[in-house]
């Protein structure tokens, strides 16, 4: 199922390559597949094969294989072939590294068959209405969606634009999404139990708005049938996976005796918390850990605004004062202090979790899983896409702390270094890696640093700052203050007057 004449970028001669024909002469300390791929089953179709889903719900569904062989993943990339390239010649076969002071080194073997939507729609679509076919899981990051500002589908979108004209070729997932339940509908099958892995707010039904709003503009049947038919659960996905490097390739191929183009990694911890929906072709999610619960909103927002709101926190303000990791920032007592009263004082109060002190323990874990001095996870990484992370991970809080007539002067600090970020960037001719890039490096070349001139051309984003925040005088006095104490004092000093900042001080 896996074949491409490309060899893939990474490995040189030498160390065989990883594949099915070589894993037994890997090391004894690789982990091999308990299971005989050759037996397995594709029950599931996954968009987005990025590091994030090969260390996660690719996990997890090896170990399903173990005892269920229908549980096999076909990945479809909808643009690239760089992963297929990659993966080809070792028969979709990777190394996962899971990250501690004694890590974990493991083949996972349940992507069976890899597929670039840009290059073979048909077969993409004969997958998606395959019998065989469950479940559809998707990790396509926050711009994957073509949401606009509001969280709706953006038909203004190119993709969604070009989706709509040729249907049965998609470009975005939505399309995609859309494709197949078409096609399982004209076949007579079920429809597919869609399970969105991205943080996003309210990640399923988001998900289900777009691509009812997209199957309407096709045929009212179609959207009936899907809103009548087809579930989309809730979830929470969380394990920090910090981008695969030539550091992790050298690693992998010393410590397993195997060359693998594409390894991946990411700390210990994981979790994924799946919404419990009525759907027939379920595998047992509970019998490798994952959390089935009917309320999966706490959790996800929990883990949003939590743990996402101070990485995104962190990325900004460490890389103004000149770090790099996640870990280095820690370090910084300003930041480490900084980002630990904004959990306590300004987002756990917007949180509500059945059990007392759970909130206490969360974030005390989060701290730790930060500190983890076996990770080096790039500030910059976390840095990308700042114009779509945002409104989901900080201003959702800032939403509700001005509606509870909260202060909101440690929670604009975040937004404020994004926006000083933007004018580093561009003053250092550095790319910015942003779905808006196309906007925020023009407008980063305007900055002076002084917030009267900046704010005005940021808040001319509407799809980042809504008319209502941008208007809203508390929110704007306060992230002026903040943009004008980084630009004044730098982003340490600015972090700790922030922190020092009186929670309770009210605001008129
Ligand atoms: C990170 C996340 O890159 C980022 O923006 O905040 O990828 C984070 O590591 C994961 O959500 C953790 O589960």
């Amino acid at each position: 199922m896996l074949t491409s004449a490309a060899d893939g970028p990474g490995p040189g001669p030498g160390r065989p390559r990883l594949s099915e024909r070589t894993l037994e002469c890997g090391s004894p300390q690789l982990l091999r597949p308990a299971y005989r791929r050759s037996q397995t089953r594709i029950g599931t179709v996954h968009f987005g094969p990025g590091a994030f889903h090969r260390a996660h719900q690719a996990f997890y569904f090896d170990r399903l294989l173990e005892s269920d062989p229908t549980r096999a993943i076909c990945a479809v990339s909808l643009k690239t072939a760089s992963l297929r390239d990659a993966l080809a010649p070792q028969d979709g076969l990777y190394t996962l590294v899971e990250l501690d002071e004694s890590p974990t080194l493991r083949a996972i073997g349940a992507i069976r068959e890899i597929l670039v939507g840009a290059e073979s729609a048909a077969a993409v679509g004969r997958r998606l209405s395959d019998p065989d076919t469950s479940i559809v899981t998707m990790t396509v990051t926050e711009k994957g969606y073509c949401l606009d500002g509001a969280g709706r589908l953006d038909f203004a979108h190119p993709d969604i634009a070009h989706d709509l004209a040729h249907p049965e070729a998609p470009h975005s997932l939505v399309g995609w999404l859309a494709r197949g339940l078409e096609l399982r509908r004209e076949r007579g099958l079920a429809p597919y139990l869609v399970v969105c892995c991205d943080n996003l707010s309210d990640n399923g039904p988001t998900l289900r708005r777009a691509v009812l709003a997209y199957a309407a503009r096709r045929d009212a049947g179609l959207a009936g049938w899907i809103e009548n038919a087809a579930r989309f659960p809730r979830t929470m996905v969380d394990s920090i996976t910090p981008a695969t490097d030539q550091s992790l390739r050298d690693r992998v191929a010393r410590a397993t005796g195997l060359e693998d183009a594409w390894p991946v990694q990411r700390e210990r911890f994981v979790q994924w918390v799946v919404e419990e929906v009525d759907s027939p072709g379920q595998p047992d999610w509970a019998s490798v850990g994952i959390t089935v619960s009917r309320d999966v909103t706490a959790y996800e927002r929990a883990k949003l605004r939590l743990l996402n709101g101070a990485h995104s926190s962190l990325a900004y303000l460490g890389l103004l004062a000149g770090l790099e990791t996640v870990a280095q920032a820690m370090g910084e007592p300003p930041l480490r202090t900084f980002v630990e009263r904004l959990m306590i004082e300004d987002i756990e109060p917007t949180l509500t979790v059945p059990q007392a002190g759970a909130l206490a323990a969360y974030r005390q874990s989060i701290l730790r899983r930060f500190e983890n001095p076996a990770m080096r996870h790039q500030l910059a990484q976390i840095a990308w896409d700042g114009s779509q992370k945002l409104p989901i991970r900080i201003l959702g809080t800032i939403a509700d702390a001005l509606r509870n007539g909260h202060p909101v002067t440690r929670l604009t600090v975040p937004i404020a270094a994004w926006m000083q970020f933007v004018r580093m960037r561009a003053r250092q001719d550095i790319a910015i890696v942003d779905p808006l890039a196309a906007q925020l490096t023009p407008l980063g070349l305007q900055l002076t640093g002084e917030a009267a001139h900046d704010l005005p051309l940021f808040f001319t984003l509407s799809g980042v700052f809504p008319p209502t925040l941008a208007r809203e005088p508390r929110f704007a006095r306060a992230l002026a203050e903040a943009y004008g104490n980084i630009s004044a004092q730098g982003a340490l000093a600015a972090a700790a007057a922030a922190t020092a900042s009186v929670a309770g001080a009210a605001q008129p």
